[in-house]
């Protein structure tokens, strides 16, 4: 019987006693124990009466039975489909109805609010807890640790991943097997990660980054994690000389170099420091080697796509530039306008094409042919030109998407919503620099009599949209620019209101004329 996912992520390490998890507390999970528990929540599975191919949907914080489900997932073939835990259950209930996920996990403090959810989504919900409580994890107990593992090929599903789009409606991104295992091969053997690596896990685990890149690389190379429940900057430095390399987004290089104990003696045991998910500041790649005397790693990702480019571990690692096409990632830079490649050095759209691309979005055929071009070449919206020396640089997007702290907002979404609310007119969503995150969400409203009622609008934020996407501040104009075509001049309001964040964010809604 074959499972690929299986057989070279987790088989390999069945039954071992090299550690596999290091958490804050001291203790240590060894790889057997990992999938002894892995194949006890299989069974628990596959006793809900879950089939492989069927969708397992998570919304549930970080722990070691949390990364165990993903595990429970390869063994049963049941798709995996990890939640932003910041997600209210409005939000969550879109994901359980567009995905048809049978089975739904959820945090033991948040089954009453979420089980009419789930109920009406017709998923079953169980619980599970980030110290192993729950119902599911009681479920598991009683359980045989033995369990025979699904067939599976490598073009079978292994996850869907929800990313949203600019037209605000979140889409169900299918990864395969061969999407996963290809992008963890490539990423093992170029990073040099190997069993004497121990990884500091400081990301969430529902996104690509924490969960497929940081993950897979680590079970393929047999390394262990230091497996922190969120990036908590003292508990960050005070574990990073047990380890020997961190993935992050940039607000975690930021945040390091602003804690004054942060230095070149901490580092000395880490080779390789990578950040990735949001464009890091040459500046910040600047302070860090000053500060630790490495050279930040940046490479470029998607959702759809795990990584597409990486600067190289032997060479030049350039600050600014996102590095090369990974081995086996076919990448070409095109006019937006006719799809055609550009001349090397002009700027253009990122398209690749490799076995990293997914298999398109859920349910959506529309707009799978809108990304992914019929020669195989996906449409990643991303602005970049390429060097002579074949860098690859991100000048911008050609998407309205705004990424805060490695977290995406599509504007759209929170814009309909907006919109919606008595004293608006229209409104824009806009992406300003924002010190710790990168980028931070302004909302601009357009007065419509009286105008809105701010705090009402917040607190409607609050019951139904996820906290990392709330604007950080609102704005009330008479009108928003425009050009001649009538058509809405985000650029200008960006620059109009690059500043707004540079100090300290305000607490009243400011009424511009
Ligand atoms: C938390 N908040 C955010 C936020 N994270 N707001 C905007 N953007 C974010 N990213 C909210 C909190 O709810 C809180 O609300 C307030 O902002 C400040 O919180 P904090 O305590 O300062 O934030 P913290 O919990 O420390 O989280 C910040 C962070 C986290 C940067 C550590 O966001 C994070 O781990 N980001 C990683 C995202 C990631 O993994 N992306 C990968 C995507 S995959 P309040 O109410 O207190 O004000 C991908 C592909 C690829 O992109 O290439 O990898
Ligand atoms: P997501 O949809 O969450 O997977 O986010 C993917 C987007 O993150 C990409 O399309 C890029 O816009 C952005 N991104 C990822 N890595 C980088 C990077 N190193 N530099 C700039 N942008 C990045």
């Amino acid at each position: 019987m074959a499972n690929p996912l299986f057989d070279k992520l987790f088989a390999p390490h069945i039954g071992s006693a090299a550690p596999f998890l290091f958490l804050p507390n001291g203790k240590r999970i060894s790889y057997g124990d990992f999938l002894t528990k892995a194949a006890q929540f299989a069974n628990v599975i596959r006793a809900a009466g879950l089939e492989a191919g069927d969708r397992l949907a998570v919304q549930i914080e970080k722990s070691p039975e949390a990364l165990a489900v993903y595990a429970a997932c390869a063994i049963t073939g049941v798709i995996f489909l990890p939640l932003n835990t910041a997600y209210a259950p409005a939000e969550v209930s879109y994901f359980l109805s567009d995905s048809g996920a049978r089975l739904f996990l959820c945090d033991p403090e948040k089954y009453d609010a979420l089980t009419p959810t789930a109920q009406t989504s017709g998923a079953s919900i169980m619980t599970l807890g980030s110290i192993g409580d729950g119902s599911f994890a009681d479920a598991a107990k009683t359980m045989p640790a033995q369990f025979k593992v699904a067939q599976r090929s490598e073009d079978d599903l292994a996850a869907f991943l929800y990313t949203s789009g600019t037209t605000g409606r979140s889409k169900g991104a299918m990864l395969s097997q061969a999407n996963l295992l290809s992008n963890a091969n490539t990423l093992t053997q170029l990073w040099q990660f190997s069993e004497r690596d121990t990884l500091l896990h400081a990301l969430p685990i529902f996104h690509t980054h924490g969960l497929f890149v940081a993950t897979n690389v680590t079970l393929l190379a047999g390394g262990a994690m230091m497996f922190l429940p969120k990036f908590d900057v003292d508990q960050v430095i005070s574990d990073m000389t047990r380890c020997t390399a961190m993935m992050g987004v940039p607000t975690f290089y930021t945040r390091l170099l602003e804690h004054p104990e942060f230095d070149a003696d901490l580092t000395q045991h880490i080779r390789l420091f990578i950040s990735g998910s949001a464009p890091m500041l040459s500046e910040t790649h600047t302070l860090f080697e000053a500060r630790t005397g490495h050279k930040v790693l940046e490479r470029y990702g998607m959702t759809e796509t795990n990584m597409n480019t990486s600067n190289p571990y032997e060479g030049e690692r350039r600050a600014g530039s996102v590095g090369f096409p990974l081995p086996g990632v076919e990448l070409r830079i095109t006019d937006p306008d006719n799809g055609l490649p550009v001349p090397q050095g002009e700027i253009g759209v990122i398209e690749v094409r490799g076995a990293n691309v997914f298999k398109g979005y859920w349910n959506m055929p529309e707009k799978t042919a809108a990304e992914l071009r019929p020669d195989g070449f996906f449409i990643t919206g991303d602005l970049a030109q390429m060097d002579r020396d074949g860098y690859v640089t991100i000048v911008g997007r050609g998407k309205d998407l705004i990424i805060s702290g490695g977290f995406n907002i599509y504007p759209k979404e929170i814009e309909m919503i907006l919109d919606d609310q008595t004293g608006v007119l229209e409104s824009a969503v806009i992406s300003v620099p924002h010190i710790d995150m990168g980028e931070a969400a302004l909302a601009i409203l357009v007065r419509k009599g009286d105008g809105p009622d701010v705090e009402n609008i917040k607190s409607l934020m609050q019951r139904d949209v996820a906290r990392f996407k709330h604007p950080r501040d609102y704005i009330i104009v008479d009108e928003l620019p425009r050009n001649t075509m009538g058509k809405v001049q985000k650029n200008t309001m960006r620059d109009t209101y690059a500043d707004w964040f540079a100090s300290s964010v305000r607490t009243k809604p400011l009424i511009l004329k």
